[in-house]
């Protein structure tokens, strides 16, 4: 990863090299934290993050689900967030937010020691490869199911329920694949290992409903009204994986990945083996959204 200058860590903006932790940091040895991605594009009018507030939002429910106290208000790293980015002297990148337990008591019970919180900004390109973005990527289902909301708080995005997310991906890619398709206990398909997944048939587009083991995506949240506004129907609804392989178009949506193409899933050829219309038109429509190009969606810009 390239360095950039600083990091904002504890309310203070350190040099990138300086931003360390100590071994005995709580979160390293329990997973006990709760963390966000979001990002900045260059827009047409300046640099913007997308749905920021939305993002923090869900890092405050997060440390809610867990009960952790982040020790600033959200309008404080809504200003810091925008600050990485400017301090850096970055136009574009991928914002990290992280909250966690630092060190002083060990065990499981610890209650003492700090809450640090620290936000990161770096650049990211293509999450699934550019190629991947253009022509659609390769997906595999995991042996692995997707965390099960009896056992783990799936609306957290909680570092310790990347344990899953990892297996499943390192899975994935050690068979070839780019991506893990993951079901629930049910075995009805959940979400990949950092996306939400979409099916479209004809003029009618799929996606997992919020009461289902998967992250609330933001960006599943904006594509799901762009596809509305652009008259697609959108039902919020499960579906077997079975679905998936006879869909005309597959996509997945998150911060990271963006909107990303699906051309095979389990060496099933899904459509036309290659980036469908509906999901070109969404990608492009999302484009222009975090880009400033369509001013109908600029609510959703936090411009720096
Ligand atoms: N599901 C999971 C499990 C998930 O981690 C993400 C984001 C999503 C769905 C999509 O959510 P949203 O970004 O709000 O649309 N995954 C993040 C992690 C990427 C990483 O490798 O780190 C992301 O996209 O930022």
């Amino acid at each position: 990863m390239k360095k950039q200058d600083k990091i904002w860590l504890d309310g203070k903006f350190v040099d990138w090299d300086q931003a360390q932790v100590h071994i005995l940091t709580h979160t390293l040895h329990y997973g006990f934290g709760v963390f966000e991605g979001t990002r900045c594009y260059k827009c047409v009018d300046g640099s913007a993050i997308f749905r920021l507030d939305e993002h923090l939002q869900r890092l405050y429910n997060s440390a809610q689900i867990l009960t952790l106290e982040i020790p600033y208000a959200q309008e404080d790293l809504e200003a810091a967030s925008c600050e990485i980015l400017r301090v850096n002297k970055m136009e574009e990148g991928y914002l990290r937010h992280i909250v966690f337990i630092g060190e002083g008591e060990m065990g499981l019970g610890t209650m003492t020691n700090p809450i640090r919180t620290a936000i990161i900004a770096w650049a990211w390109g293509a999450y699934l490869g550019e190629e991947g973005l253009k022509k659609g990527i390769r997906l595999k289902t995991s042996s692995y199911a997707r965390l099960p909301v009896q056992v783990f708080p799936t609306k957290a995005k909680a570092v310790g329920n990347y344990v899953n997310s990892i297996l499943a991906k390192r899975e994935a890619l050690k068979a070839g694949y780019d991506e893990a398709l993951m079901l629930d206990l049910s075995g009805y398909v959940a979400e990949c290992s950092g996306e939400n997944i979409f099916l479209v048939n004809n003029q009618t587009i799929r996606t997992t409903p919020e009461s289902s083991s998967i992250l609330n995506g933001i960006t599943r949240k904006s594509v799901i009204q762009l596809a509305r506004d652009q008259g697609y129907t959108v039902l919020e609804t499960t579906f077997p994986r079975d679905e998936v392989y006879t869909a005309d178009e597959v996509f997945l949506t998150g911060t990271a990945a963006e909107v990303t193409p699906v051309r095979e899933v389990d060496n099933r050829q899904i459509g036309a083996g290659k980036a469908g219309p509906a999901t070109l038109a969404l990608q492009a429509a999302f484009f222009d959204v975090v880009k400033g190009k369509n001013k109908k969606y600029k609510q959703w810009l936090t411009y720096l």
